[in-house]
């Protein structure tokens, strides 16, 4: 793929233009190019460059409204292609996804889903500003092997551990694995919350889903009966 487009696709999200996102990712899929690395190369560069002129005070809430509505756009496109690949796979695991309360941030969330159930996994996406006992309430019902709670402000980050809380009150803590994401989140913040892993991008956060239900396995195997 010409680096021309890669950088159209980044110019298109810092122009928050959904047509022309939409239109280049079609043009994309068209071309044979890969839907991740239209994704990695072309939009997210745009995303960060919109919050870092964000954060300088060169843009505003309403453009960053705009440039959100523009990677919507083109992951409209992108995201079918993307869940094709996971069709012939075999059932991996089960998630309960969301983005952790009082945080609206959804589209890095929505990735880490699509490529986990690109990869197998049966997803359930809560949406965003889910508090901690809707994640326990839905993996009870699911029988889910991970949840995973995305944060994206550094405020919102600390209501990650109202998850693990949950799950450990609804007495489910040992039979589900708990993975955290988003901008600010670190592994050792994930130490100290104590979840069971931390990936830093969507690709990672399915090595990481495919470890957790390994150690899942290994440690159901070791329970006394
Ligand atoms: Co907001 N915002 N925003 N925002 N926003 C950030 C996060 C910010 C860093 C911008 C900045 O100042 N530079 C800043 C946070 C600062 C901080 O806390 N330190 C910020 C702020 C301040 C705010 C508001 C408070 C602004 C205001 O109202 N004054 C407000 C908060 C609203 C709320 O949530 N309560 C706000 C609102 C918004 C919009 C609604 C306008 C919009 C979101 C729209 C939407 O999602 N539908 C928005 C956007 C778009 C951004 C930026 C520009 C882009 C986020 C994004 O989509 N990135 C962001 C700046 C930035 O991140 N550089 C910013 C692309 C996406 C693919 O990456 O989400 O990081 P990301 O996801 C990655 C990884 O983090 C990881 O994998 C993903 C894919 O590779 N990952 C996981 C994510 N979740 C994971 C979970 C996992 C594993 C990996 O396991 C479960």
């Amino acid at each position: 793929m010409p680096d021309d487009t890669f950088s159209a696709m980044r110019q298109s999200i810092i122009d928050g233009a959904p047509d022309t996102a939409s239109d280049l990712a079609q043009q994309a899929v068209a071309a044979g190019i890969a839907p991740l690395e239209a994704i990695n190369n072309g939009y997210v560069p745009g995303m960060h460059a919109v919050g870092e002129q964000f954060a300088q005070g060169k843009m505003y809430l309403p453009d960053m409204m705009a440039s959100a509505e523009a990677m919507r756009a083109a992951m409209a496109v992108l995201d079918p292609e993307l869940k094709k690949l996971g069709t012939e796979r075999p059932m991996a695991g089960v998630v309960v996804l969301g983005t952790t309360q009082g945080d609206i941030h959804e589209i890095g969330k929505i990735l880490v889903g699509t490529l986990l159930s690109a990869h197998g996994f049966r997803v359930h996406d809560l949406g965003v500003d889910v508090a901690g006992v809707e994640f326990a309430v839905k993996a009870r019902e699911l029988s889910a092997d991970i949840v995973g709670v995305s944060a994206l402000l550094t405020t919102t980050m600390r209501n990650q551990k109202c998850v693990v809380e949950a799950l450990e009150q609804a007495g489910l803590r040992s039979q589900v694995k708990v993975m955290v994401g988003g901008a600010p989140v670190t592994r050792r913040w994930a130490e100290e919350i104590g979840a069971d892993g931390y990936a830093k991008d969507a690709m990672s956060a399915v090595a990481l889903a495919r470890s957790l239900m390994e150690l899942k396995a290994q440690t159901s195997a070791v329970q006394p009966v």
